[in-house]
């Protein structure tokens, strides 16, 4: 098949995509010669196709990675290795409007909130390419005969396997921390949204990477990302996605190597909001938090709990707020929301909707299908939501909030905390002690105090229970793609 097609955006008119596997900084077919559509889910329409990656495609970009890993990665300086990394990011912000627009397109987000998601690549490349050259180990002092010292060593190949919700930005939060720590990467994307991933490869070449210290397979979860999670020759698996397949990579991880596996799965988070909130600033976060990204974020407020002084008065101006949410088409810069990814995720919301209706939890405003074409889904709210109800208990993963009223702290604490996920959370009141006994209470990863969705690179983020292990970002990232090595020497002689 061509490596390429002639694309258009709305944003940036005609443009190259690069449509082939990156290996050994090589675009290449796929041995098996197999390709898959891309979909528009504005239109529904076929974007173009890609080359999908088989076994033996993953065997290939593994045996490069681990190549590169062995030669020329172990003697680049880890100053050097930053400097890729730094160019990286620059070009990332010379080439955004590319980069959000092929976004938009593949993925149907907004074009505003995709050129926000390029800024955050940028920043997060950046911020790992100045740790490469500040990774140290220590010495440790045991007797006045022996010199110990630690090196944090990076792990080896890294296979990473990433989802579709924000398809660049997952991709950077991946490479960021193994990359400037030293690893090479086979990266697998979500087969739902390939394209910004292949045009970033030729940033990535244009950086200077070496080959094979990173390369990208598009292809799908059950053969490619079956195949990296199961490999004898990869480190470490690093995954983001749901918690089901994050149960089966686990699996793959412990019957194949051993490697080394970190998750970042779903959630159900609870957004809570107590009487002396300021009320206006709540609705917007709450509105924020739930239909960001089209409620398709691991850590949407997606269970919002109000007390019972201000539940009527909320629940009227959050009526009106989700309304006035712009849905439409993502090229619009005033668009708020675009549509779901894909026919099956609409499918699946569309499923949780009819859920709801039928359990009896009262539909305050949307629950239909937005416009005849494209996987739009109005804004929808549910209030009067019970604790039992399957709207309250799973992860929707669209433009959908369940609503409950609740009269105590202690009570919402249990509300809150009644969940297998522990991802994120939120707290919304003017009494800081509140705010911070709260915050303590609650089992979640990450806590939002009159906010949400505040996430920076700077700052870990991970969940506790089924919403993951090891956590992403922050410092805390460096950690899951190093390990540990003591060293010993002796000064004196013998002891036995
Ligand atoms: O996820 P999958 P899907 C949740 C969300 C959503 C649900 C299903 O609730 O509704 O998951 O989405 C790869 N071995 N999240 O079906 O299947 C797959 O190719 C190895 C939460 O899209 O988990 C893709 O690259 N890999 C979430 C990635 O896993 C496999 C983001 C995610 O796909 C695989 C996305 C296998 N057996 C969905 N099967 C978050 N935490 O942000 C699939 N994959």
């Amino acid at each position: 098949m061509p490596l390429s097609a002639e694309l258009k955006t709305p944003l940036t008119g005609a443009y190259q995509q690069p449509t082939g596997l990156f290996i050994d900084n090589e675009w290449v077919d796929g041995v098996d010669k197999k390709t898959f559509e891309v979909i528009n889910p504005s239109t529904e329409e076929v974007i173009c196709s890609v080359a999908e990656a088989t076994e033996k495609d993953v065997d290939i970009a593994v045996a490069s990675a681990r190549k590169a890993f062995e030669g020329v990665w172990r003697q680049t300086t880890p100053a050097q290795r930053g400097q890729y990394l730094l160019k990286l990011a620059d070009l990332t912000e010379k080439n955004l409007e590319l980069l959000a627009a092929v976004e938009s397109l593949d993925n149907g987000k907004s074009i505003m909130m995709a050129k926000g998601d390029i800024a955050a690549v940028a920043g997060c490349i950046r911020y790992y390419g100045g740790y490469a050259d500040k990774i140290h180990g220590k010495t440790i002092d045991t007797n006045t005969d022996t010199f110990t010292y630690t090196r944090p060593e990076p792990l080896g190949v890294c296979g990473q396997i990433i989802p579709w919700n924000f398809p660049l930005l997952m991709f950077a939060w991946k490479i960021g921390p193994a990359l400037a720590t030293g690893n090479t990467v086979v990266m697998k994307t979500a087969e739902q949204t390939p394209l910004s991933a292949l045009v970033f490869c030729n940033l990535v070449k244009e950086a200077g990477f070496p080959p094979g210290v990173l390369n990208v397979l598009s292809g799908f979860g059950k053969v490619a990302g079956a195949a990296l999670s199961s490999h004898m020759d990869v480190d470490k698996i690093a995954f983001t996605g749901s918690t089901l397949v994050g149960r089966t990579i686990m699996k793959a991880a412990a019957s194949s190597n051993l490697k080394k596996v970190t998750l970042e799965l779903g959630g159900k988070s609870p957004n809570i909001v107590f009487n002396d909130a300021d009320i206006e600033q709540a609705i917007s976060w709450v509105n924020f938090g739930i239909y960001f990204n089209h409620g398709q974020c691991c850590c949407a407020g997606s269970r919002v709990y109000v007390q019972e002084g201000i539940y009527d008065k909320f629940i009227e101006a959050f009526k009106k707020r989700a309304q006035a949410n712009a849905v439409g088409d993502p090229f619009n810069e005033s668009t708020f929301q675009g549509p779901q990814v894909s026919q099956l995720q609409y499918d699946r919301i569309m499923g949780y909707i009819k859920d709801g209706k039928a359990e009896g939890a009262t539909v305050e405003v949307g629950g239909e299908r937005h416009g005849d074409k494209g996987y739009f889904i109005q804004p929808t709210i549910f209030s009067n939501v019970k604790p039992d109800m399957k709207i309250m208990r799973e992860e929707i993963f669209g433009p959908v909030a369940a609503i409950a009223k609740f009269s105590t702290e202690e009570e919402v604490i249990k509300l809150g905390n009644d969940s297998n996920y522990g991802l994120a959370a939120a707290v919304h009141t003017k009494d800081l002690n509140t705010a911070v006994r709260v915050s303590n209470a609650l089992r979640a990863g990450t806590v939002w105090v009159n906010c949400y969705n505040m996430i920076h690179h700077q700052i870990p983020f991970g969940g506790f229970k089924e919403s993951g292990i090891g956590r992403e970002l922050g410092e805390a990232a460096l950690a899951n793609y190093t390990q540990n090595k003591s060293v010993s020497i002796r000064l004196g002689g013998a002891i036995f």
